[in-house]
């Protein structure tokens, strides 16, 4: 065994703070030692000798140390147990390996879900030998003892952030294996390819033909396509994974924190007809048509020589810098202002969603001038709008999302990368393959071509962890919370 799985470690699984049920996971080669003596089953059965995956009921009692009379300080020495403090009563379940999470002995026990609880049991499973595990160690022990590949335990992660429903269905076919398979499948169909341009290298004497050029370039072709592919979906997925940033600009008073009102159906933001009600930037994640959208509501841009607003101002201007997309708010029934004008000639390169509020008024605005905004600019779009009424909301975010996703995406049609370590390496494969064609097509020798299959090769291995460092695995885990 690795010197890294030989602890025992243990973790409070759930959430801190209070909650119906609290859970402490122990896994490792001590686990039921380390429960043991604290955990006392109902039944009077030892913990030891219980059956795998049964929920038992048990007391968690603690054993108190002897203390000094007169100082009241604990003696190491006499160490014994005098009483024993009741911690909480639980359910207790044994997963014998290789039957659980981590492959490894897991015991979890479930008791009242009160931080003072959790901490003291878990307080005294350290004292019994294990240790407090790492952020992400029971999923990387789960890697390390072959339970999952790498895409598989970056996907549960993504189960526990996911923020809609898109995002969901991709971590679990991710979970299920739907991408290590298609990762394993191309680069199983490398590993062939190499072994006949191996062979090829091999045996030139014979002068047998292993793998005719024609055919080799194809294969490679077609790999090359379907990495690509691949490789752009990390687009989607990304956005579906870490959802699309959007600030809410516009001068006072034009409805903005009504908008974020509109679309949280909440009173979230402070409304009144006052110009400059809103100084802060707040922040609030909404599920617009199955895409996460982080949704900054902002003060009223315009020049003031009150140092409050000023500042409110300054903090919007930073926001809109950050964003990925812009919705700007005009009041529509004004006619536009030269301040309006310069905010819409601001950010020309983000995408930007114009959205003219206050339909249920009279319009008084040029609709002219913002015809021709959306006619110039592809990546500009114009809605009209009542925060007041609703009205045009669900056209807004047909919109918003038309400009965040492809028309023809849905989640779940195909395979979809999520993260950037996955696009980057499917890239790298992509550039090797590039490079063998390149030697095949010039009929350089065979050892150039195996050099650049082996470079891919390596590449697709990163994404499941065939081959994997640790530095590739410190990235990835140090992302999960304690306890997973
Ligand atoms: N008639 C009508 N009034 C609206 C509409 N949307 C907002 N208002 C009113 O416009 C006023 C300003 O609304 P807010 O949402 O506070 O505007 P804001 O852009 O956030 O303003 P600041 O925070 O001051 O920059 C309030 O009196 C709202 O009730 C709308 O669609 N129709
Ligand atoms: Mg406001």
């Amino acid at each position: 065994m690795s010197g890294e799985l030989q602890d025992t470690i243990c973790a409070i699984a759930t959430p801190v703070g209070e909650g119906g049920i609290g859970v402490l996971r122990i896994s490792g080669e001590k686990a039921i030692e380390a429960a043991t003596g604290l955990v006392k089953l109902r039944s009077g059965r030892p913990l030891k000798s219980v059956t795998s995956h049964v929920m038992y009921h048990a007391d968690l009692l603690e054993a108190m140390p002897v203390q000094e009379p007169q100082t009241g300080l604990v003696q190491a020495r006499n160490w014994r147990p005098v009483s024993s403090l009741a911690i909480d009563e639980a359910l207790v379940v044994v997963m014998r390996a290789p039957r659980s999470y981590t492959a490894e002995d897991v015991v979890e026990i479930q008791c009242h879900g009160g931080p003072l609880v959790l901490q003291t049991l878990c307080e005294a499973v350290i004292r019994r030998g294990a240790r407090l595990a790492e952020p992400g160690e029971f999923t990387k022990r789960a890697f390390l003892n072959g339970r999952l590949d790498l895409t598989q335990a970056e996907a549960v992660l993504d189960t526990i952030r996911a923020k809609t429903a898109g995002s969901l269905r991709i971590a679990q076919e991710h979970l299920r294996g739907a991408l290590s398979s298609e990762i394993d499948r191309m680069r199983e169909a490398l590993i062939r390819l190499l072994a006949h341009v191996e062979a090829a290298i091999d045996f030139t004497e014979e002068d047998i033909a292993f793998i005719r050029p024609e055919e080799l370039a194809a294969n490679l072709q077609k790999t090359i396509e379907e990495l690509s592919r691949l490789a752009s979906s990390c687009r989607e997925g990304r956005i579906l994974r870490e959802g699309v940033t959007a600030a809410i600009m516009g001068h006072p008073n034009v409805g903005k924190s009504s908008l974020l009102n509109a679309l949280l159906r909440t009173d979230r933001a402070i409304v009144t007809p006052v110009p400059g009600t809103t100084r802060d930037v707040l922040e609030e994640v909404l599920n617009i048509r199955g895409v996460p959208v982080r949704l900054f509501d902002t003060a009223g841009v315009h020049s003031t020589e009150d140092p409050v607003e000023q500042e409110g101002v300054r903090r919007s201007l930073a926001v809109m810098e950050q964003a990925e997309l812009l919705l700007i708010v005009l009041d529509g029934s004004m006619p536009l202002t030269e301040e309006d004008h310069e905010l819409l000639a601001r950010h020309r390169d983000k995408k930007r969603l114009v959205v003219v509020n206050k339909t249920d008024l009279p319009c008084r605005i040029d609709s002219s001038a913002l015809a021709s905004l959306e006619h110039d600019e592809p990546a500009c779009a114009v809605v009209c709008i009542s925060a007041k009424t609703g009205d045009g909301l669900d056209d807004l975010r047909d919109r918003l999302r038309a400009m965040i996703l492809r028309a023809d995406f849905e989640p779940g049609e195909s395979i979809v990368v999520t993260h950037l370590r996955h696009q980057s390496a499917l890239l790298k494969a992509k550039e090797a393959l590039t490079n063998a064609a390149g030697s095949v097509g010039a009929k350089l020798s065979g050892e150039f071509v195996a050099m650049d299959l082996r470079a891919a090769i390596d590449a697709l291995g990163e994404i499941t962890g065939a081959v994997s460092t640790d530095d590739i695995l410190d990235r990835i885990f140090r992302e999960f919370c304690i306890g997973k």
